[in-house]
């Protein structure tokens, strides 16, 4: 079974993901484990000190790198001694950081296929880089933006992750055929009802000509890709169909 250790000051956070939706069902379902640590627990002053002040100076605090280090032997620990499953297995260490590497479909896949993710949510304006650079495998960004912690992108990561989980979806949230599994972004969806304040679902949704709907389908993924992601699109590449199809209205 996957398991997930995140190192986190507010372990409270995640019921948001525990609780709630697919991943909720997830957990319930005993697809994976989940256990929070907070370097607080970790510290050994009386005051039970995280931050300090940075070297060289500047605004804002900075996370120790001690409860940090001490939070994670506490994981690799356990690790050890829970199963024969888990032993001698050193968990994948990851930090989340707009400086990171962009986080892409093929990476969640990748990520879903370890044993156990420690997961790294920092606060302040950051963690002492002498303990990123001796623990941590990999720093990962969902997208050149600052947040106040790395705790939304851990949930965000979790969940892609958990979705991708053997018995996770049923079988109509089936993974398959969803956004950039081919590289294209989605088609527009419509439901009831077929007017809306005076806008009609497409004509050709309600043609009942399943081959039709799957083309227009398809040319409006190219066009919204074309749109929207070039990168994308030119990444992919475009077969001959493909041209026409976007080329055509
Ligand atoms: C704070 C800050 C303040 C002034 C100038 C630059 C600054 N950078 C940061 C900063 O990166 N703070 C981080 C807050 C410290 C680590 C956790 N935090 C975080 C992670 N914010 N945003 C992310 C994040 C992670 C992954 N993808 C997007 C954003």
């Amino acid at each position: 079974m996957m398991r997930f250790d995140v190192i986190t000051l507010f372990p409270g956070l995640f019921d948001a993901l525990l609780d709630f939706g697919i991943s909720g069902r997830a957990l319930d379902r005993g697809l994976f484990r989940f256990k929070a640590w907070n370097p607080r627990d970790f510290a050994t002053d009386k005051y039970r000190t995280v931050d300090d002040r940075p070297y060289g100076g500047g605004p804002g605090m900075v996370m120790l790198a001690e409860p940090l280090d001490a939070a994670l032997d506490a994981i690799e620990a356990e690790l050890q001694q829970e199963s024969p499953e888990t032993a001698s297995l050193v968990p994948h260490v990851i930090y989340f950081t707009p400086r990171g590497r962009p986080l892409d479909h093929a990476k969640v896949i990748d990520l879903a296929k370890r044993p156990a993710l420690t997961l790294i949510a920092g606060r302040y304006e950051g963690v002492d880089e002498r303990f990123l650079r001796r623990r941590v495998h990999e720093e990962i960004s969902l997208g050149d933006f600052v947040l106040s912690g790395g705790e939304i992108p851990a949930m965000a990561v979790m969940d892609a992750v958990i979705r991708q989980l053997p018995g996770s979806l049923n079988n109509a949230e089936s993974v398959q055929q969803e956004s950039f599994v081919d590289g294209l972004l989605d088609a527009p969806c419509y439901t009831r009802p077929e007017l809306y304040r005076g806008e009609p679902v497409p004509e050709v949704l309600l043609s009942g000509n399943h081959k039709a709907i799957e083309r227009w389908r398809l040319q409006q993924r190219l066009k919204l890709t074309a749109e929207r992601r070039r990168d994308l699109l030119e990444k992919r590449g475009l077969g001959h169909d493909e041209k026409d199809l976007l080329d055509g209205d």
